[in-house]
């Protein structure tokens, strides 16, 4: 059986735009490029104008409110020309094809997709997700060394970690489930966070499902936390405490490193 993913909820996604322009806003800051440039330097591509077509999916839970209009409006801020179906499921797929999509975007409960139907290429929200996060936390223009600390190596975390690690950053790492945190440091060389020895760090890549998953221990001053994780990693007292650079954003970031990918 397949693992199921945590879903978004309409309310996680009421002021996308507002809520993409402020982390493009942190991302300038932290790294010195919008999340376009980011994108850009990561895929080597650039969008021009190509038509996507939304389709959404009734399946499993069904429609999330929201969601099929967030991705209308993540694809518009990123130059896509972009329309969502008014069938749902097959019909949708086939109006949208009809519609001379060239990228469709679709989700279930379980994979959130981007296919280039003209190219051939496809990309999965979670890896894409993971790869973007991590490029923005390694892109840190103040950060104070090499070291980097990912919280969660799941289906987001470890490809994540894996390119931290191609980039040739120390990373540190932790997952309670001692399977997946065995999985990284075989095949990654991640070196296991002691918690009884604790370590500060001013890059820090968070993709777990859970709050408070950073601890004071590992916060520097004016660190960066990078996390796409819902809900957010770490509480307000202690964001305003360490002054953190907080990269978080429900939807549109990993929807960016998708399409870019495909192009
Ligand atoms: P996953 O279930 O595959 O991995 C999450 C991992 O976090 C698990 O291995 C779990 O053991 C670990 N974890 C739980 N508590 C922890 C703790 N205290 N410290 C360290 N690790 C801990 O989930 P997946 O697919 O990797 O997603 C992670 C999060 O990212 C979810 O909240 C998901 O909704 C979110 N997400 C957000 C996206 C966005 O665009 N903002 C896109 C995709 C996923
Ligand atoms: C893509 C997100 C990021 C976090 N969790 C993932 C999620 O919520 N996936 C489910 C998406 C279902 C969409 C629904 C619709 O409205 O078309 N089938
Ligand atoms: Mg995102």
């Amino acid at each position: 059986m397949a693992i199921k993913m945590a879903l978004l909820t309409p309310n996680d996604l009421i002021n996308i735009n507002r809520k993409l322009q402020e982390a493009d806003s942190v991302v300038q800051k932290v790294t010195g490029l919008d999340i376009k440039g980011v994108c850009q330097a990561l895929y080597g591509t650039s969008p021009l104008s190509e038509k996507v077509g939304i389709v959404p999916v009734t399946s499993g839970n069904g429609i999330i409110g929201n969601f099929s209009a967030s991705l209308h409006a993540i694809t518009q801020y990123f130059g896509f020309d972009s329309f969502v179906t008014d069938m749902p499921d097959v019909s949708g797929y086939y109006e949208a094809v009809q519609n001379g999509a060239e990228i469709i975007l679709m989700a279930d409960d379980h994979t959130f997709l981007a296919h280039n139907i003209k190219n051939g290429k496809m990309a999965n929200n979670q890896p894409c997700t993971g790869v973007i996060y991590a490029e923005i936390a390694s892109r840190y223009l103040k950060a104070d060394s090499k070291d980097v600390l990912v919280m969660g190596l799941g289906k987001v975390g470890f490809p994540g970690a894996a390119q931290l690690v191609q980039k040739g950053f120390r990373v540190y790492g932790y997952d309670p489930d001692a399977r997946l945190l065995k999985r990284a440091v075989s095949d990654l060389g991640v070196i296991p966070l002691d918690p009884a020895n604790p370590k500060k760090f001013s890059i820090i890549f968070e993709a777990t499902p859970c709050a408070n998953t950073i601890p004071e221990t590992v916060l520097s001053e004016n660190c960066v936390l990078s996390t796409p994780g819902i809900p957010c990693a770490i509480s307000e007292e202690l964001r305003k405490k360490y002054d953190v650079q907080l990269v978080a954003e429900p939807l549109g970031i990993g929807t960016a490193s998708m399409l870019y990918s495909v192009l």
